[in-house]
């Protein structure tokens, strides 16, 4: 399935060898979510595994990575419960096709991640903020409620206790405390994208299948009794820890061939 051929108006979509690069398109509404732009979410992390992506790349452009739900388009439309709960249910189509793909996707963040747009980024496998980034759940102050996760991601990132205070509050979270409490996993002074980018290159070394496991059975995993988990986890590394590609690198660790795992000054 051809990613670069798909029509997406919201989404900018390039690739750097193995790693796409998905852009947040609409810096005018500071990357709001509407519903057509999670459509396009969904066309886009559904094609991705089959597209021969080793890596994904999520950032946006302008000085805001996203406002979250578009208030402006829920305002207008004048959504039943009914409606709502489809949006919502089309939202988790499109974050869940990101968390359980299998193909790591890494958020380079900037300006703030708020409401949706941290439904959005918690749905990453890693996240990188720079020196403008920051992270709130507004949904209180605006007479909302979480519709795209939060309950699920933001909680398991953060704990309950912090998710509660920031909706309670309105607290931001910022610069080393966001790293602090889970937010995100990397701080930079420059380029989240070029951080984010590195990371992606390091991620693709690593065999596919992997990388499928890491990106997908860990986020299955924590959904089950510990009983479950334990089996599924066995029945993951029957197939990953047995396959073709990792034969010359245990052959090399074997040789005294492989780089040792140290950290770099030593
Ligand atoms: C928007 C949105 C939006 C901006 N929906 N149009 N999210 C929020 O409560 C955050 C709302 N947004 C903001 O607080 C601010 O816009 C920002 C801090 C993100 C950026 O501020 P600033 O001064 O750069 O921009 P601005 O002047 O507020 O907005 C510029 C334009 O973007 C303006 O449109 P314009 O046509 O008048 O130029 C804004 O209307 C538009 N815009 N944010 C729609 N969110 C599944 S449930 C999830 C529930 C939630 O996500 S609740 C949290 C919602």
């Amino acid at each position: 399935m051809a990613i670069d051929t798909l029509e997406l108006s919201n989404l900018d979509i390039t690739r750097e060898d193995e790693i796409a690069v998905v852009t947040l398109n609409r810096p005018a509404k500071r990357n709001a979510l509407d519903a057509e732009t999670i459509e396009q979410l969904i066309a886009f992390f559904g094609a991705a595994p089959r597209s021969g992506v080793g890596a994904i790349v999520l950032r946006a452009n302008g000085e805001h990575f996203c406002a979250g739900l578009d208030l402006v388009e829920h305002f207008n439309e004048e959504r039943t419960a009914a409606d709502f709960m489809h949006v919502c249910l089309r939202w988790h189509e499109a974050f869940n096709k990101m968390e359980y793909s299998g193909v790591p996707v890494i958020a380079a963040l900037n300006g703030a991640v708020v409401g949706g747009g941290l439904e959005l980024a918690s749905s990453a496998h890693i996240r990188v903020a720079d020196a403008s980034t920051y992270f709130a759940l507004p949904e209180g102050q605006r007479g909302l409620f979480t519709g795209g996760g939060a309950t699920i991601r933001v909680a398991g990132l953060v704990g309950k206790a912090r998710m509660i205070d920031m909706m309670l509050t309105g607290r931001i979270y910022r610069g080393q405390e966001a790293v602090d409490v889970g937010l995100c996993q990397y701080l930079v002074d420059d380029s989240s994208f070029d951080k984010a980018m590195e990371l992606a290159r390091a991620a693709v070394q690593n065999p596919p299948l992997s990388n499928f496991a890491i990106c997908s059975a860990i986020s299955h995993i924590q959904n089950m009794s510990a009983l479950d988990a334990s089996y599924a986890e066995a029945v993951v590394a029957g197939i990953v820890n047995t396959q073709q590609a990792s034969r010359g690198r245990l052959e090399a660790f074997a040789n005294k061939t492989a780089a040792r795992v140290k950290p770099v000054d030593d």
